[in-house]
């Protein structure tokens, strides 16, 4: 019987929400070895514990079947891949950034410029689009020092709170690519290998809508349901059941993440009672 082999970061960033979205898909295995794979006890996957800059070649070359790994480093590679699912951790930006000092006006002032990167790859295609002549130095770490120490004019660099260029005192002036983490899987999985991404796709789509939505329970007036179902349409319509006294019901709902607080004023302002909210840990449509 075929296994899906599963490339995952070793340690980093990704490792941790890789693995837990795993876990919370109900598939278990032991990853306190982390060792070169392991395999997972109650589902046909085996995981593959790599370097991130490694996964998409391993995916590619077919050592892999499906890798996680941020959209960036899938970009930056460049091999044929599939994107099969946005995971929507480990957001980020790869912008470039100039020295705050910097009077930065627009695209034109990098012309002849340089600018280093770990993401040349990326950057080539940015400014050759954009039709920028720039030098490209590229680096494997700490890009954020390059302009201080006289490398460079300005850099290329994945960000995220910011607070890297700050302390560098670099200003962000343009962003190239926006990116999370991502599934990714080769083109070409035989038929059963596609058969159990698909099972794993349904598992990681549930919990991933899970976490965007809360259950959400209240005691309302019956003369004001009619109000609080339209502002609470859930999935396809709320529950609603009588309480003991008389003139009053229990309503039952699904909101999104997003909605949440800007219904739970509308509610108030109902007349709800008794609001209580619970996390959802699977969705099935
Ligand atoms: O050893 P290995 O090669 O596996 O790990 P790594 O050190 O190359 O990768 P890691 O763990 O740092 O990052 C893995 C992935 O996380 C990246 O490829 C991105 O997809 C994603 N990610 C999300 C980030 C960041 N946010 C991030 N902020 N990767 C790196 N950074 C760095 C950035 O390079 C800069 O140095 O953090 C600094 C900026 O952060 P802020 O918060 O100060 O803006
Ligand atoms: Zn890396």
């Amino acid at each position: 019987m075929s296994v899906l082999r599963l490339a995952v970061q070793k340690k980093g960033r990704l490792c941790e929400p890789s693995l837990a979205l795993i876990k919370a898909c109900g598939i278990d295995f032991n990853s306190r070895a982390q060792q070169l794979t392991a395999p997972a006890y109650n589902f046909p996957l085996e995981f593959f514990f790599l370097r991130d800059d490694d996964i998409p070649g391993y995916v590619h070359d077919g050592v892999a079947d499906i890798g996680i790994v941020g959209r960036n480093e899938v970009e930056e590679k460049g091999f044929p891949l599939r994107i099969v699912e946005n995971l929507g951790f480990a957001a980020c930006r790869l912008a470039i950034a100039v020295p705050a000092a910097f009077d930065y006006r627009g695209l034109e002032d990098l012309e002849g410029k340089t600018i280093a990167t770990s993401y040349p790859h990326i950057l080539k295609g940015y400014l050759e689009e954009q039709a920028v002549k720039a030098d490209i130095h590229e680096i494997s770490g700490s890009v954020e020092i390059a302009p201080a120490i006289g490398l460079t004019d300005a850099i290329c660099d994945l960000v995220s709170s910011g607070s890297t260029l700050l302390h560098n005192n670099l200003k962000e002036v343009e962003t190239i690519l926006h990116s999370t983490a991502v599934l990714t899987a080769a083109e070409n999985l035989t038929e059963e290998k596609t058969a159990i991404l698909d099972k794993l796709l349904v598992r990681i789509r549930a919990v991933q809508r899970a976490a965007k939505h809360k259950y959400i329970l209240l005691n309302a007036p019956d003369s004001k349901l009619a109000d609080i179902v339209r502002i609470l349409p859930g999935m396809k319509s709320p529950t609603i059941m009588p309480l003991a006294e008389k003139g009053w019901s229990s309503l039952h709902s699904v909101v999104h993440e997003d909605d949440f607080w800007n219904i739970v004023e509308q509610l108030d302002q109902l007349g709800a009672q008794g609001i209580l909210v619970t996390p959802i840990e699977k969705i099935m449509y």
